[in-house]
Formats: C-alpha cells, sequence, structure tokens
C-alpha cells in the first residue's frame, strides 16, 4: 500500500499522579504522534522516547529531527507491500528503535484497516481480552505504598510492580509482602543497581517476587546474568533488551528468565513479534510493559499483548489511571484485571482530535 501523506504532531498531557522512578519523577508526558495516510485510511501511533535520555538513549528532540529529516522523506509516496517490507527500508539506518517503531506501528494500523482487519488478528493473537497489572511509582513511606497496592488490588490487577532504588528497596517490599502475603509482586529498578548491590539484591530473594525488573545497567547483559546466576528470584530485562539480537544474546547467556517486551523500545510489532517468538523457543515468558502511554499507544501495547507466550500480567493498566482525558474517544479500562481488547480494523481505536488539537505544542506535514 502507498503512504501518501503524513503528519508529525508533539502534545504534552498532565499526569494524575507523580510517577517517580529510580531515574527521576515525572507529572506530565511528551508524546510525538504520528500519523500515517494512504487509500482513504489513516494509520497512528505514539514515540516512547522522552524528552531527556533517562531511560534509554533515544529521545524526543532525536526522533523529531530523524523522522522529519530522514525516515519520512524515504517513506513517503513509496508503496511497501506490508509492513515487514517498509521495517526493511529503515533498517538501513542503525540503532533508534523508538522512532523507527513509530513509523513501523502507524503503517500496521494502516495496513490493518486496509484489510478490514483488527491489528491483533494479523499480528497472530489469540484472545480478545489480556490479563493487566500495574506498575505503581515510588512512595514517600512504606504505609502510603501498601495502601496504594491495595487500592490497585482491589481494582482487580492482577500483579502489582513497585518502582525500587538504592535506599528504597528492602523497606517497601517487606512491608508489601507483610501485608498481602499471597499478592503477585515484582520490582522494577530501571538500572539503578551494580553488582556491588548484589547483597541487597540477593536479599530480596525472601520476599517471593515474581521477578526483579532491570537492576543493573541499561546496556548490559554480562552482569545481569552473573547476578542471575546468584539469585532464585529471576531477573526480568526491559532496558536492555532493544532488538532481537540483543534477545537472542540475553537469553543464550541467561541474562534474565523473563523480558518486559515494549513495541515501542525495540523497533515495532514485527521485531516485538520476532523477539516473543525467541523468547517462546528459550521456554521465557514475556509480558508487555508500558511507558506511560495515552490511548493510541495503549491500544497498540494490548493488540501485541494478544500473542501466546505473554503469560504474565501487562503494565497496560486502565486510560483514566493516567489522564483526565485520553487521547482517544474509546474507553481502556481494566474490568477484574482483564483489559479487552479494542474491536475494529486496526488499533480499534479513533483519536479525539479536538482534544488532541488543545493539547498539541507544534506540527508538522511538509517532509520535502
Ligand atoms: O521501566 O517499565 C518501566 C514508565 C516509564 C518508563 C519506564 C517504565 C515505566 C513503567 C510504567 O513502569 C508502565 C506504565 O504504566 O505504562
Ligand atoms: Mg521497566
Amino acid at each position: 500500500m502507498r503512504i501518501e501523506s503524513a503528519e508529525l504532531r508533539l502534545i504534552q498531557l498532565p499526569l494524575k499522579f507523580r510517577f517517580e522512578t529510580s531515574f527521576g519523577a515525572q507529572t506530565f508526558r511528551t508524546i510525538p504522534l504520528l500519523t500515517l495516510r494512504g487509500e482513504g485510511l489513516e494509520g497512528y501511533s505514539e514515540g516512547v522516547m522522552e524528552k531527556l535520555p533517562m531511560y534509554r538513549e533515544e529521545t524526543i528532540a532525536g526522533a523529531w529531527d530523524l523522522l522529519e529529516q530522514a525516515f519520512l522523506p524515504r517513506i513517503l509516496g513509496r508503496d511497501f507491500a506490508n509492513p515487514e517490507r517498509l521495517r526493511q527500508e529503515l533498517a538501513a539506518y542503525r540503532g533508534n528503535a523508538m522512532a523507527k517503531a513509530m513509523v513501523e506501528m502507524a503503517f500496521w494500523d494502516l495496513y490493518a484497516k486496509s484489510k478490514d482487519t483488527p491489528l491483533w488478528e494479523l499480528l497472530g493473537g489469540v484472545r480478545d481480552q489480556v490479563e493487566v497489572g500495574v506498575s505503581l511509582g515510588i512512595q514517600p513511606s512504606a504505609q502510603a505504598t501498601v495502601d496504594l497496592i491495595g487500592e490497585h488490588l482491589d481494582q482487580g490487577y492482577r500483579r502489582v510492580k513497585l518502582k525500587i532504588k538504592p535506599g528504597w528497596d528492602i523497606e517497601p517490599v517487606e512491608a508489601a509482602r507483610a501485608a498481602f502475603p499471597h499478592a503477585d509482586l515484582t520490582v522494577d529498578a530501571n538500572s539503578a543497581y551494580t553488582l556491588a548491590d548484589t547483597g541487597v539484591l540477593t536479599a530480596l530473594d525472601q520476599y517471593r517476587l515474581d521477578y526483579i525488573e532491570q537492576p543493573l545497567a541499561f546496556d548490559d547483559l554480562n552482569d545481569h546474568a552473573q547476578l542471575q546466576a546468584l539469585l532464585r528470584t529471576p531477573i526480568c530485562l526491559d532496558e536492555s533488551v532493544i532488538s532481537p539480537e540483543s534477545a537472542r544474546k540475553a537469553l543464550v547467556m541467561n541474562a534474565g528468565k523473563v523480558i518486559n517486551l515494549k513495541v515501542g523500545r525495540v523497533g515495532g510489532h514485527g521485531e516485538a513479534r520476532r523477539i516473543h517468538d525467541l523468547a517462546q523457543a528459550f521456554g521465557i515468558p514475556v509480558w508487555c510493559g508500558g511507558m506511560l502511554e495515552a490511548g493510541i499507544g495503549r491500544a497498540h501495547n494490548i493488540h501485541l499483548s494478544t500473542l501466546p507466550n505473554f503469560s504474565k500480567p501487562g503494565d497496560t493498566s486502565s486510560a483514566s489511571r493516567y489522564w483526565a482525558t485520553d487521547i482517544v474517544n474509546e474507553p481502556l479500562e481494566v474490568k477484574d484485571g482483564l483489559m479487552a481488547v479494542p474491536p475494529g480494523a486496526g488499533i480499534g481505536v479513533t483519536p479525539n482530535w479536538d482534544f488532541i488539537q488543545s493539547v498539541t505544542l507544534k506540527t508538522v506535514d511538509d517532509f520535502q
């Protein structure tokens, strides 16, 4: 199908809560949106890169420039038989998986709409609702952590992930486990520790966590493999897996026993599916992470989560947790810990353009 035109837009949305991780606190999100058009249809995506390189290296400014100057001019006016062909075209450029993902994901939406088919069916999904948990930011006290966990378990979330950092790890986890002896609990360090912290990380073993997410450096596999050999608790890799190749290396060297798969981090649905399949071949479960996406990114995540090896609850919690108003018209809400896949062709959600316009910082639609 021919990609006739595109629009790149930057929006800013206030978060309903302050989200603190080991790398900083966020009270709003700045999100690039991409629209691709062809055959009278539109496909949409969100970028997951942030203003500053605190999670991984990619930034909005860098991605915006690449999209405007290189990626979009390269694909506009051209015909791609399927999303894999488009991915191959952009593979000429190294890295920048988040920027590539934006283009590939918008094209998947457009392509699925041209086939009048829901995205999840084309991806090979096997379910029409997905299990979800919740990712909770660092709280001011152990008691506040326990209260917040209780609220979310009461809402039906099937797993609670707590953000930790050096100096704020054993205390909240011990309090959480004491208050909720049978809850599915996990922690996420966002790369805040090193092997010098092996003592505190092995001390977490006693709390029966389902996994410890990304304890060590964002670009490391070696040290994670060393740490995993010392831990009973599985390590879940997030930041370290940015491509099928990095996933293969991680799996071969036992750098972890679970993968947090984020379509926006790994270059799009095609690459995400490759990682999904590879992990499955190694007997390693994956689950769908999030980057505080609004409705378009959230819908993509939900569709991807229908693949068979997504066998743990994801972070794709209710849109109303994050936003007073979402950027899509359809409510993406969790009931009894399950998120229904939005029905209809493509990603199954429609942008609320009036609202999007009211939160837009800038727009570009000329890529010559
Ligand atoms: O490490 O999974 C992470 C949010 C922003 C950046 C990194 C991460 C997260 C989350 C929140 O954990 C997941 C979500 O609710 O979307
Ligand atoms: Mg993480």
